[in-house]
């Protein structure tokens, strides 16, 4: 604290925006460094997606054994998660607890929006400002505010005429039940999300109608009891597992990936791996090989055909089913009741492709063919994901340019985390790290370690600061182009990890998909090798 640069004192050594998984690590992290570090977090609790998403059925898809912090032993023995795929309000009472037992609550400003963040180069800090006028001055800024907080501005007509209730989703209220018990509800959207909450919906509602637009994969989920054995496994020795998870594609450690690759098969093994795999709940992964475009397509229409399987209406099974694009085009979804919902006599498909909505009107939605009444409407219509939460922000790096005007045509960085112009400004779970293709919080405690080794590299070589080069972003940019042609739809398909959610975003591939494990080695080397692909702000220069 008060690192006196050029005149300029900081209040802080670092200041962390955003309380979830990357937050809560970083503000631990900081204090283990001995540094003096604040928190804003514009929720009231801890939790980052999970506080906000709180709509019903909202659980986690990837497996509690990996979704979860390894960095230390305690937290590792303590916890006990209740199913393999952890609801919202267990992930947030766990976030809680790791929050209270790394003591860095005390540290975080609830409730409070940061709104700006700029740079004066002179003195080599930062000033964060909330939207209560509090200004804070500091050397480094995480902006750990996640891949997918800033929701999709509803983009229908009328949204708000609407007389009955409408609720997102993506901030559920927190402070009271939304009791939906006899009522008509209309659900707009099946991502992960619309998926998750229309069974539950369903469980009360007197008529629930789902408006979908495109049709996603829906395979089952692993929910189930955790496993003993595996569970001591890695309790015995967690710096293990967190070396592991690192090594992988992922940064999950899959509980199964079938053994033979595609083209060492003939049609009848094929079957054979394709429905093993399915029973295993890993279908995605039949085949050693599965990322083939050959393979690929043989697992969409697998699932295709198990999806057809369920929906006893044959129009309202064919309009569910994806025919429009491979597996992991778009985020596929998991559930293990969402089709049978269908099956349901209050239950109602609105396919928008035939039928689009119009407007919103008092009474509820208007589609080409009809005007359908409502109590409730449930808006699960997305997220500006992986750039939009830090365009949201006012960031103005060097010589005043602002971060928003650099990203007009799509996000630009190296490695994930920083930007050229943007010293010591670093961005985890943003645009082009593996991001929401990986196990997020896997990436949470990677990239944070990156950062504060960084950080502590900073100090120890008596650097004021660094950022990448322009070159070096550019080679970024290429790398994740590079990577993205070769997964099947993943430049083909409108979805929201191109842009193609938000009408008018640019279109840009903003998934690193080389893996996990190429990623960290790709960090690590920058470190390794002095910082090779940045520009270095010597102390001296800065005082
Ligand atoms: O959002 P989405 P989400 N008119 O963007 C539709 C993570 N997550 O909140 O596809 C009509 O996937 C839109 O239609 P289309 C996960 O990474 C994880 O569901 O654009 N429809 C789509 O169907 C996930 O991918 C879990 O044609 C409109 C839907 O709204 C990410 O969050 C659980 C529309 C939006 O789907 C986002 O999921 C939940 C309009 N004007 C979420 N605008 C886990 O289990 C949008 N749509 C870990």
């Amino acid at each position: 604290m008060g690192n006196d640069t050029n005149g300029a004192v900081a209040d802080c050594d670092v200041v962390v925006v955003g309380a979830g998984f990357a937050g809560i690590y970083a503000l631990w992290k900081a204090e283990q460094r001995g540094l003096t570090v604040r928190g804003f977090e514009r929720g009231s609790e801890v939790g980052g997606t999970w506080y906000w998403n709180a709509y019903p059925g909202a659980r986690c898809d990837v497996a509690s054994y990996n979704y979860a912090y390894f960095f230390d032993n305690e937290i590792v023995r303590e916890w006990n998660w209740s199913d393999v795929c952890s609801n919202q309000e267990e992930i947030q009472r766990y976030l809680s607890f790791v929050a209270e037992k790394c003591n860095v609550t005390r540290l975080i400003t609830f409730d409070t929006r940061v709104e700006a963040v700029s740079y004066d180069a002179a003195s080599a800090l930062w000033t964060v400002q909330t939207a209560d006028g509090e200004t804070v001055v500091c050397r480094y800024v995480v902006l750990a505010v996640g891949a997918l907080s800033e929701p999709k501005a509803p983009d229908i007509e009328g949204v708000d005429s609407f007389a009955g209730e409408a609720h997102f989703t993506s901030s559920w209220p927190r402070d009271r039940v939304v009791d939906m018990k006899g009522k008509r509800v209309g659900v707009i959207g099946t991502g992960s999300s619309g998926v998750q909450c229309v069974p539950e919906i369903a469980k009360v509602a007197s008529d629930v109608f789902v408006f979908q637009r495109t049709a996603n994969f829906v395979t089952p989920t692993l929910s189930g009891p955790m496993d003993p054995e595996v569970v001591e496994t890695m309790r015995q020795d967690p710096g293990a597992v967190r070396k592991e998870l690192r090594s992988t594609y992922g940064g999950n450690q899959p509980l199964y990936i079938g053994p033979d690759r595609f083209n060492d098969l003939d049609e009848a093994g094929r079957e054979k791996a394709l429905w093993h795999a399915w029973e295993q709940r890993e279908v995605a992964l039949a085949f050693w090989d599965s990322h083939l475009p050959e393979a690929n397509a043989a697992i969409s229409e697998f699932i295709r055909q198990r999806m057809l399987e369920v929906v006893k209406d044959p129009w309202t099974a064919d309009k569910l089913v994806p025919w429009d694009h491979p597996y992991g085009g778009k985020r596929p979804c998991q559930s293990d009741v969402y089709l049978q919902t269908y099956n349901q006599p209050h239950v109602r498909l609105i396919a928008l492709r035939e039928t689009p909505i119009e407007k919103i009107v008092p009474e509820g939605i208007v589609t080409s063919a009809e005007t359908i009444p409502l109590d409730v409407i449930v808006y699960a219509t997305g997220f500006d994901a992986l750039s939009g939460p830090v365009r949201a922000l006012n960031i103005t790096g060097i010589d005043g340019v602002s971060m928003g005007d650099i990203w007009a045509d799509g996000p630009v960085n190296y490695l994930g985390t920083m930007v050229h112009g943007f010293p010591n400004l670093f961005l985890p779970s943003s645009a082009m790290s593996p991001s929401v293709l990986s196990n997020m919080a896997t990436l949470a405690e990677q990239q944070i370690d990156f950062i504060f080794d960084t950080i502590r590299w900073l100090d120890s070589n008596d650097q004021a600061g660094l950022h990448p080069s322009s070159d070096s972003q550019d080679f970024w940019r290429d790398e994740t182009l590079r990577f993205a042609k070769r997964v099947p739809g993943a430049l083909t398909t409108e979805s929201w990890y191109n842009g193609a959610n938000i009408p008018g975003k640019p279109r840009r591939y903003m998934v690193y998909r080389g893996g996990f494990n190429r990623y960290h080695e790709a960090c690590y080397a920058e470190l390794d090798s002095g910082f090779k692909g940045y520009e270095l702000l010597s102390a001296s220069a800065a005082q």
